[in-house]
């Protein structure tokens, strides 16, 4: 079995490029697999968070975990804090990153450019989703597109630590969907869907109510062939849906090509409404069934020792490696 590791900011809605981006693999995983699903809070912090809406944020990302699908008796969810070991590690891998390749991390670049201060903790952010995965020993990230480059750290640091002082990680691997990995803003296809976008119309959540749905879908931003046709550099408002179509329905591309040619933008979105009013509905019923319960409470309990006990050990062996403590 295959360890697999991976983690959803609690900063707001998870929005439909979340789900199609990383959290449907991780569903798909679980079965055949030894699943770790976290929320962190601790990388929420990198910006400043208002305490009561972060608490409200974890654990609506953890029901959301459930509602998709993620059975916390299969996989363990659990919030980042509640395992000191992620902050521990995070301090060594900071340690053994430079500044250089901190700086050129894009994600760092786009969330710190014209901010009049910049937290030092979005600078190391990178070095605490390494340590995330490391501790673990995953072998598989399922991540969206956007996190390439902190995935290539990770096992850059890995590989470091591994030549430094003897094999200590496991390297990991990103998994990238072909279909789903990057999904765009509906008002803007030249963005990337974001959770923090001022237009709440740039988004579909997966909470969102149907009549929300319809009026994102049907404002999305085309062009003026009017053909149903995938072309990302000429066409990214019609491709950016095509893509979403596809990865709800399982469809592909080509077929769904076929299948509206000779239709108008018109006809392709109404029935874009409906696979994706149908993909959410019970992802909305099965998350206000849970959201308040005990037992999602439980679960995080419950979750977090598991990876507790799993980090507690990996600890010992990198201070060991690296001659820390007594
Ligand atoms: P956002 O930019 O929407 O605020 P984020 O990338 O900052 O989200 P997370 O919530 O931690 O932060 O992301 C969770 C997962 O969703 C990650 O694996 C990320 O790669 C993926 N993801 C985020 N946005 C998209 C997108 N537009 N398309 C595909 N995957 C995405
Ligand atoms: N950096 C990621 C969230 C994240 C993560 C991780 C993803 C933190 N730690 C470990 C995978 C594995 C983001 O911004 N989306």
């Amino acid at each position: 079995m295959k360890r697999v590791f991976s983690g959803v900011q609690p900063t707001g809605n998870i929005h439909i490029g979340n789900y199609l981006g990383a959290l449907k693999q991780f569903v798909e995983l679980q079965d055949d697999n030894e699943c770790f699903y976290c929320i962190v809070d601790e990388h929420a912090i990198t910006v400043p968070q208002d305490p009561k809406e972060l608490k409200k944020h974890i654990l609506d990302v953890a029901a959301l975990y459930i509602a998709i699908g993620i059975d916390p008796k299969k996989s363990v969810v659990f919030v980042q804090s509640q395992v000191p070991a992620h902050a521990e590690l995070g301090w060594i891998l900071t340690c053994v990153s430079n500044t250089g390749e901190l700086f050129r991390m894009t994600q760092f670049k786009a969330k710190s450019h014209g901010q009049e201060s910049v937290g030092t903790g979005l600078l190391t952010y990178p070095a605490l989703m390494a340590a995330d995965i490391l501790l673990y020993d995953t072998d598989i990230v399922p991540v969206g597109n956007d996190q390439k480059q902190h995935i290539e750290l990770t096992r850059d640091l890995a590989i470091r630590v591994n030549n430094r002082y003897g094999k200590t990680f496991v390297v990991p691997d990103g998994r990238f969907l072909k279909t789903g990995a990057r999904i765009m803003a509906l008002d803007d296809p030249t963005a990337k869907m974001s959770k923090s976008a001022v237009n709440e119309m740039s988004r579909i959540s997966l909470l969102d109510e149907p009549s929300k749905i319809k009026k994102a879908i049907m404002r999305a931003t085309t062009d003026s062939e009017g053909s149903v046709r995938f072309d990302i550099e000429n066409k990214p408002g019609i491709s950016n849906l095509l893509s979403i179509y596809s990865a709800f329905s399982g469809t592909p591309i080509e077929e769904l090509e076929r299948q509206y040619e000779g239709h108008g933008y018109g006809d392709f979105k109404k029935d874009l409404v409906e696979i994706t009013v149908n993909a959410l509905n019970p992802i909305r019923e099965r998350f206000q069934e849970i959201r308040y319960s005990q037992e999602l409470v439980d679960s995080l309990r419950d979750g977090a020792e598991r990876a507790d006990a799993i980090a507690v050990k990996t600890m010992e062996r990198v201070r060991d490696r690296l001659g820390m403590g007594i």
